[in-house]
């Protein structure tokens, strides 16, 4: 069968919600292999209109803050209310090699097992636990799929930790009461990209999360909001016992009301020309290094620029103006 036919096919049982075929996308999608892509290409123009309702959640917190099991009791919560829950876990691939890579779905038991929810790991590759490229299409084959919820999973470590509040309409931040006696433990750019910060384990010291939460909510007073008609709210929960859980909800349902829809667009706008400019940056680096000769040269004035002999700036011009760009014709 040729690609066309195969993903017409694909996305066909995709739609009828085949959770092989739903499985399948987010493999191909995620692999590197050329002939693989290019069916994935495929299947995403098909899939990549209607989802404007869907609610994208981001989970972001340290280590053992308890982004899984916050998730699992949110997801059920959700569920109980008549949503689609998808979670995508991005697994910080260093971990990988420990045999994690199926620690989330062990650690999400009930949710994964729900006929309406699906839960997959998903590897984060070299940005470490932050959000891997192919997350942004793994979120729209879900909704494709008929997920009208899709909660992310990431440890806001290194870098890439803000990625992920470009790929959702909601960045929810978890925190650990107690870790520090201020704020320093989280990154001030993490907190100004929240749209709610949840102190988790509220059930294991009531005095040391209520201090917490009064510094942090101390602490966002003094930060630009990220949105202007959002108040950002610190909340407390025990995923272990519930409490608090219902008025993460609220929050939730609140932030997607219907007044605040049409900003929502505009946010998906702004994300999607985000996304746009990383892809191609990604993709010209990747295509330029896989010429042989352009990584020789490459490496050449990199070892030059380190040895102090040419500016950075200036090698980098000398060896792109060696490069010959031609535009195509697109054909009809
Ligand atoms: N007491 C208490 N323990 C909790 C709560 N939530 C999670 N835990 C425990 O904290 C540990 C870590 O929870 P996870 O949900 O796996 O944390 P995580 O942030 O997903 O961890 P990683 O994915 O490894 O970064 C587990 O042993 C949980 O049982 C809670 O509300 N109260
Ligand atoms: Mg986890």
């Amino acid at each position: 069968m040729d690609g066309t036919g195969s993903a017409q096919l694909i996305i066909a049982e995709l739609r009828s919600g085949s959770r092989r075929a739903l499985s399948k996308c987010l493999s191909l999608i995620e692999s590197t292999r050329a002939e693989d892509r290019a069916l994935a290409y495929e299947i995403l123009e098909h899939c990549s209109s209607h989802t404007d309702g869907s609610w994208r959640i981001g989970c972001t917190g340290p280590p053992g803050v308890g982004k899984s099991t916050f998730i699992e009791r949110i997801g059920m919560e959700l569920l109980a209310r008549g949503r689609r829950v998808a979670v995508l876990a991005v697994d910080p691939s260093s971990r990988r090699t420990g045999g994690s890579i199926l620690g989330d779905k062990v650690r999400m038991p009930l949710l994964s097992t729900q006929s309406e929810a699906f839960v997959r790991p998903s590897p984060s590759k070299a940005m470490l636990g932050g959000a891997a490229p192919s997350t942004r299409d793994a979120i729209v084959i879900c909704e494709a799929a008929g997920f009208d919820t899709i909660i992310i999973e990431t440890v806001g470590v290194g870098q890439s930790e803000t990625d992920v509040a470009d790929l959702v309409d909601m960045f929810i931040l978890l925190a650990l009461a107690n870790s520090g006696d201020d704020v320093q433990g989280i990154k001030r750019g993490i907190m100004e990209v929240a749209d709610a910060v949840v102190i988790t384990k509220s059930d294991v010291d009531e005095s040391s999360v209520n201090r917490s939460a009064a510094i942090l909510t101390g602490a966002l007073r003094f930060m630009p909001q990220a949105e202007q008609d959002w108040s950002v709210p610190v909340m407390k929960c025990s995923s272990l016992t519930g409490q608090g859980a219902d008025v993460v909800l609220q929050s939730i349902e609140s932030f997607f009301g219907a007044s605040r829809a049409e900003r929502r667009v505009g946010r998906r706008r702004h994300q999607r020309g985000e996304w746009f400019d990383r892809a191609l940056s990604a993709e010209i680096i990747a295509r330029l290094t896989d010429v042989d000769a352009f990584r020789f040269e490459c490496e050449r004035m990199r070892h030059q620029c380190v040895s102090g002999l040419v500016a950075p700036s200036l090698a980098v011009h000398r060896l792109l103006g060696r490069v010959n760009i031609t535009i195509k014709q697109e054909s009809p």
